[in-house]
């Protein structure tokens, strides 16, 4: 599919109201089933041929798959189209309240049925070569998913909380850790000892809806245990114009799974995020 579409709802004052006071938001019916049909086998192909960026974070012997792969509009055309003609770069504008609206990188995180791997709680700034307030996470599921069964459940408010977390590594193997260790920033808390259930912010989501949610609101997900349900999410990041290139140690481009496999950024410590890896998709 390649015809745009447009956002048939815009986000309402009270939906952004929301975004900006509890750091995520569920939007219902954004995606048509179109292209959740014409994702679901561009996701399936991904999982019979990961790309070289690829990671599986399920152990060995362990039942379930757990696959995470970035970048792939570079080399899968569903994928380009889908984040640069879906209703989301319009989305992203409006909740960012940016002119302009820069792809930064889709994220595929796919948890087939009985995978007891949880995805850590984290955020996501700490991972990323960016400063900026601009900055949107767009989590699409393409299956239905409920916060038991892996659906993203959010920490109200930890956006605002003006702390920055060491980066968890997903999974174990590739330098991710080392690399992480080097932000030189506070561990995350523990999810069971330290995080109040009473501020867990979930919802239960059919195939069209999407989560929302700033670069610095802590999240996590539950594994697909007791589920026979799949689970594929893609995450696609967005940024807006005043997100530029931070040059710091630690961030997930410096890690050495990543070194070779993307094109050179050519961007130096405080450039706008630009260029060939991080195309303009709106206005479109
Ligand atoms: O899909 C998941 O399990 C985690 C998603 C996530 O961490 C993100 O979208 O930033």
């Amino acid at each position: 599919m390649s015809t745009p579409t447009a956002l048939r709802v815009p986000p309402s004052e009270l939906e952004l109201a929301a975004f900006e006071r509890d750091g995520a938001i569920v939007l219902r019916d954004v995606i048509d089933a179109s292209w959740i049909a014409t994702m679901r086998q561009a996701i399936d192909a991904v999982l019979e041929a990961p790309g070289p960026l690829s990671r599986e974070y399920t152990k060995p012997g362990h039942p379930g798959r757990y696959l995470g792969d970035f970048f792939l509009w570079r080399r899968n055309p569903d994928f380009r189209s889908f984040m640069a003609d879906s209703s989301l770069p319009e989305l992203a504008a409006r909740l960012m309240k940016s002119t302009e609206v820069f792809f930064f990188y889709d994220q595929l995180l796919v948890k087939e049925p009985g995978t007891a791997e949880e995805t850590p709680l984290h955020h996501d700034l700490t991972y990323w070569p960016l400063r900026g307030s601009q900055i949107v996470s767009i989590w699409v599921p393409f299956d239905p998913a409920t916060p038991e069964t892996g659906a993203v459940t959010y920490v109200r408010g930890s956006h605002r909380w003006g702390r920055m977390f060491t980066p968890a590594a997903f999974g174990e193997g590739a330098g991710y850790a080392d690399t992480y260790a080097r932000t030189g920033l506070e561990p995350v808390p523990d999810l069971e000892t330290e995080i109040d259930p009473a501020d867990h912010l979930a919802w239960s989501l059919e195939p069209g809806d999407v989560l929302v949610h700033h670069p610095l609101t802590l999240h996590f997900a539950r594994g697909t245990a007791s589920s026979d349900i799949r689970r594929r999410g893609l995450a696609l990041r967005y940024v807006g114009d005043d997100a530029t290139y931070d040059d710091r140690p630690g961030t997930f481009l410096k890690s050495p799974h990543m070194q070779g496999k993307l094109p050179g950024l050519g961007l130096k410590d405080g450039d706008p995020l630009r260029g060939a890896l991080f195309p303009r998709v709106w206005p479109r």
